[in-house]
């Protein structure tokens, strides 16, 4: 549930600390739209140990799951979202709509999930 932890921002300033060009502020912004995501590249590619900063803007109630890091996120059309985390381990996760309008707010289960993007985290 909570999108930021201690322990990742102790392990950015680890990592970050000595050499300037090993970390990067990776920011991206998404906007939903009739369920989807338009004009973008489906993958959002990254290395590990940067700090990746995702916009979210829809036209329609979402509850978007970044699976993997586990972070959730209900997005609103009054009010747009972001997700931030430390990219610590490489992999590719998906990141799925748990719901749409009404259904955004019903707790995880019977409904099917869409990927709307990936996150890919390469290693350095
Ligand atoms: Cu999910």
């Amino acid at each position: 549930m909570p999108s930021f932890r201690p322990t990742w921002l102790l392990a950015t300033l680890l990592l970050c600390a000595a050499p300037p060009t090993l970390c990067a502020d990776h920011g991206a912004s998404y906007r939903i739209a009739e369920r989807r995501i338009a004009a973008k590249p489906p993958t959002l590619r990254v290395s590990a140990g940067d700090v990746v900063t995702i916009d979210w803007r829809t036209d329609e109630t979402v509850r978007l799951h970044l699976h993997g890091y586990d972070i959730e996120l209900t997005v609103q059309p009054s009010a747009p979202g972001q997700m931030r985390l430390l990219a610590h381990t490489p992999g590719r996760y998906p990141l799925s709509a748990h719901g749409f309008g009404a259904a955004a707010g019903a707790h995880a289960g019977g409904h099917a999930e869409t990927t709307l993007m990936y996150l890919e985290v390469l290693p350095r």
